[in-house]
């Protein structure tokens, strides 16, 4: 307990955190870092070995078009948190959406959705963690929110117009100065500590989020005034909070938020990239930061501002019409300016995303007749059904996106063009366990191999010559 208080940023939440510590059973359980210290040696071993023994097996062939086509499908990669199949959707360390939400501790007893904490040490460990054990976290991660003060004069300072992902970015990029791994690499500490640093920085990093996603929010959107982290609440109230709302259904909202956007295998392009770029031993927050910046492209996660934009302009163009015929033009319209349907499609899935039955269920149970939610029904009625059509799109069905922004408007946070902030605030809870995981193991620098066009063909005539 004494090491966890150890890493409190500040004298206040060292004395606060050790009240609360004390008023909770949970130091005779190991904490996540001694957990994940006891488990990791066996697993880096193992590793080690399945490489020896098999790591001349051909796992896959490559084609032309996956080298042209985004590296589509390409098994190359290695992603230990979680796995997609395209018909039933993620599973985390092996377990789908509705196990984690029955399986993962909750806040109370009368709390219906899994605490995004105990995800993050499911996704480092493979273990589902108690419910002290949570706690624990919880009252760590807070411990360790407070920004230094350049960062809260830098974010003070940004225009109001510049996009809150831009802002966090620069936010993230500007925490290195705290980085505990790039001073313990400046000094020379040995690879084999590398991953204990990694850890530090990436709690430090998770739990200075909240504040930033908040500062962003209410900065631009607000009063600029913040509220203060409870070091008795978890992640999710704690962030709630923080930006405005005390609702406890959208405290629950965001515990089931922060969870299912967490982690999405490792090919999507804020995960590999944050990864990628992590493989150059880039500390955590230039690493984060470099993910963030692809989590903010709108075929990826701007894809929810995206979603509720374009629903707004259908609503407005409808004048409440949602019958099928007048959505169906809609569509059509959409697709025939030669954009896409934001919301729809997917890389790898070919079904339903079940993230976004994960949110219909949730609107279904807190607001079936939300209006907004009635309209989103009414596409996904239709859409799949226009795409297909279309001919071209490989997955005609939601994605995670489509339902997201319609849960954040009922509840009042109506201001699309912050809703991928949060998305890469659980982003952060996907891709740091795998930072953790690759300085653990020693991954090496990612140096995949490129070719000119002219030197594809070149290669292309020498094996098809050969046939
Ligand atoms: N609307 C219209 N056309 C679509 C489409 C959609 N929703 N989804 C795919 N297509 C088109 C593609 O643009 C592509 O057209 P071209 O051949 O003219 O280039 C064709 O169908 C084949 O694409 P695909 O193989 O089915 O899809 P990709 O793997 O290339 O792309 C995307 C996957 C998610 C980028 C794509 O489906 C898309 O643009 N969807 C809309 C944006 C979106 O919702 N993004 C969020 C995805 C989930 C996510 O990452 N969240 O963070």
């Amino acid at each position: 307990m004494s090491q966890l208080l150890a890493r409190s940023s500040s004298k206040t939440y060292s004395l606060l955190s050790k009240r609360v510590l004390t008023q909770t059973r949970f130091y005779a359980q190991p904490t996540l870092k001694e957990r994940f210290a006891e488990i990791y040696p066996q697993k880096a071993a193992e590793i080690k070995q399945f490489k020896k023994e098999h790591g001349s097996t051909v796992i896959d062939s490559v084609k032309l078009e996956q080298a042209y086509g985004g590296m589509r499908g390409i098994k190359s990669m290695v992603w230990e948190g979680s796995v997609l199949d395209p018909e039933e959707g993620i599973r985390f360390r092996g377990l789908t959406i509705p196990e984690i939400r029955a399986k993962l501790p909750k806040a109370t007893k009368d709390s219906q959705e899994p605490l995004p904490e105990g995800l993050f040490w499911l996704l480092l460990t493979g273990e589902i963690p108690s419910a002290e054990q949570v706690k624990a976290l919880s009252v760590d991660l807070a411990s360790r929110s407070e920004l230094p003060e350049h960062v809260n004069t830098l974010l003070d300072n940004l225009p109001k117009h510049l996009h809150p992902m831009a802002q966090f970015s620069i936010a993230l990029n500007a925490l290195e100065s705290e980085s505990k791994f790039a001073k313990a690499y400046a000094q020379g500490v040995n690879k084999k500590e590398y991953w204990t640093y990694t850890f530090e920085d990436s709690l430090d990093l998770l739990g200075k989020l909240p504040v930033i996603a908040s500062k962003i929010y209410r900065n631009i959107f607000k009063d600029g005034k913040l509220g203060k982290v409870d070091l008795n609440a978890d992640y999710g109230k704690n962030l709630a909070n923080l930006l405005g709302f005390e609702n406890g259904d959208f405290v629950e909202l965001m515990r089931l938020y922060l969870t299912i956007h967490s982690d999405h295998e490792g090919g999507n392009v804020s995960a590999h990239t944050t990864h990628l770029v992590g493989s150059a031993l880039s500390s955590p927050y230039l690493s984060l930061a470099a993910g963030m910046n692809g989590l903010a492209g709108p075929l990826h996660g701007r894809a929810n501002q995206e979603v509720l934009e374009w629903l707004f302009k259908l609503r407005e163009e409808v004048h409440g019409d949602y019958s099928k015929e007048t959505i169906e033009k809609y569509l059509w319209d959409t697709l025939n300016s030669g954009r896409v349907i934001p919301g729809y499609g997917h890389a790898v899935l070919r079904k339903t995303d079940p993230r976004y039955t994960a949110q219909r269920e949730f609107a279904l149970s807190h607001f079936p007749d939300y209006e907004l939610f009635k309209l989103v029904s009414a596409v996904y009625e239709t859409a799949p059904k226009v795409l297909t059509k279309q001919g071209k799109t490989k997955n005609p069905w939601p994605n995670v996106d489509s339902h997201s922004g319609v849960l954040l408007q009922y509840y009042g946070l109506t201001e699309a063009s912050f809703y991928t902030v949060l998305f890469g605030v659980a982003r952060a809870f996907g891709v740091l366990p795998q930072l953790i995981i690759d300085r653990a193991v020693g991954a090496p620098i990612e140096r995949p191999k490129s070719f000119s066009t002219e030197k594809f063909m070149e290669l292309v005539k020498n094996i098809e010559s050969k046939k």
